[in-house]
C-alpha cells in the first residue's frame, strides 16, 4: 500500500485528523508528526481512549497511526537549532525532532524510499490576531518560518525520500491574494509565499524526483488553530 505522512496532527479537530482518516481509508498506511509541545497531550488522549469515537471507520476498523513523529518544522536540523529549544523539557527527551530527523527516522523505520504522499498541515502565526499595520519583524518572520519555509524544507529533505508518481499537498488561505480583516500577523503573506513555492517547488520537485506538489485553497474549520481567531 502506499505510504503517507500527514504533518500538523496533535488532536481530532484539526484538518490534518480528517486528512489522515481519509488516507486510511482509502487503504493507505499513515505515518503522522506531531509538534513537540502537543505531543505529549496528543499521546495521552491516544493512550487513554480519549479519541476512540473520532479513530471509529467506516468498516468497523480503528484509525491506526503507523507511526507518531515528533517534528518541530522550523528547525531544518539540530545543529541550527538554538540550545534553549533543544534543551527545553518538551523536547530533549525526543531525539532528532527537526526536519533533518524526521527524514533520517522514515528511511530507518521504512527504507530509502519509504513515501508516497506528504500532506503539510501546519501553520504557526504567533501574532495572527495583529493587524499587518501592527505587525513586528519577528513575528511576521515566525509566520512565515512556520507556515511557509517549512514546506520548502520539507521538500527538499523528504522529496529524495519519496517513490516516483508520489505527491506532497499542503493547506492555505485565500487571505494569500484578498484582504481578509483578522487574518493578520503576516499570515496572509506566508499563505501567498505558500502558494507561490507551490509553484515553483512542482517545477523542480517535479523534474528532480517525479513528485507533484499542490496547494489547496482550504473552506472554513473549527480547528484549534481557527478558534484561536474566531473561525
Ligand atoms: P490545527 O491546529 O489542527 O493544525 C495545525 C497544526 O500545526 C497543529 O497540530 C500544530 O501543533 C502544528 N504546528 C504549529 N507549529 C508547528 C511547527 N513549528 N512544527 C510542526 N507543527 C506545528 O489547525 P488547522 O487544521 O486549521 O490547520 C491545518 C492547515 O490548514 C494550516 O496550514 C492552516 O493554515 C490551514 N487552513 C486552515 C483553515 C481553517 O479554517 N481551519 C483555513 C485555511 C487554511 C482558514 O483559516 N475562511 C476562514 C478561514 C479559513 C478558511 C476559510
Amino acid at each position: 500500500g502506499k505510504r503517507v505522512l500527514v504533518a500538523g496532527v496533535a488532536d481530532d479537530n484539526g484538518f490534518g485528523w480528517a486528512i489522515a482518516k481519509a488516507f486510511a481509508e482509502a487503504g493507505a498506511n499513515v505515518c503522522v508528526a506531531t509538534w513537540p509541545p502537543a505531543l505529549n497531550i496528543f499521546l495521552n488522549l491516544l493512550e487513554r481512549g480519549k479519541l476512540d469515537d473520532s479513530r471509529q471507520m467506516p468498516d468497523g476498523s480503528m484509525l491506526t497511526f503507523e507511526r507518531i513523529y515528533p517534528l518541530d518544522a522550523v528547525y531544518d536540523n539540530l545543529e541550527s537549532t538554538p540550545a534553549d529549544i533543544r534543551e527545553n523539557k518538551r523536547y530533549k527527551e525526543l531525539g532528532d525532532f527537526t526536519i533533518d530527523g524526521l527524514a533520517a527516522r522514515l528511511v530507518a523505520d521504512f527504507g530509502e524510499q519509504p513515501l508516497d504522499i506528504v500532506f503539510h498541515s501546519l501553520a504557526n502565526g504567533p501574532e495572527v490576531k495583529k493587524p499587518l499595520l501592527e505587525v513586528s519583524r519577528a513575528g511576521y518572520l515566525a509566520a512565515s518560518s512556520a507556515s511557509a519555509y517549512s514546506l520548502v524544507s520539507m521538500v527538499q529533505r523528504l522529496g529524495p525520500l519519496m517513490r516516483p508518481g508520489g505527491a506532497v499537498c499542503s493547506l492555505t488561505y485565500m487571505a494569500s491574494e484578498r484582504a481578509i480583516p483578522g487574518y493578520g500577523g503576516g499570515m496572509s503573506s506566508a499563505k501567498a509565499q505558500l502558494e507561490s513555492d507551490t509553484r515553483v517547488l512542482a517545477f523542480e520537485a517535479g523534474r528532480k524526483w517525479g513528485v507533484r506538489v499542490n496547494t489547496i485553497s482550504a473552506g472554513p474549520y473549527a480547528s484549534r488553530a481557527a478558534s484561536a481567531i474566531g473561525i
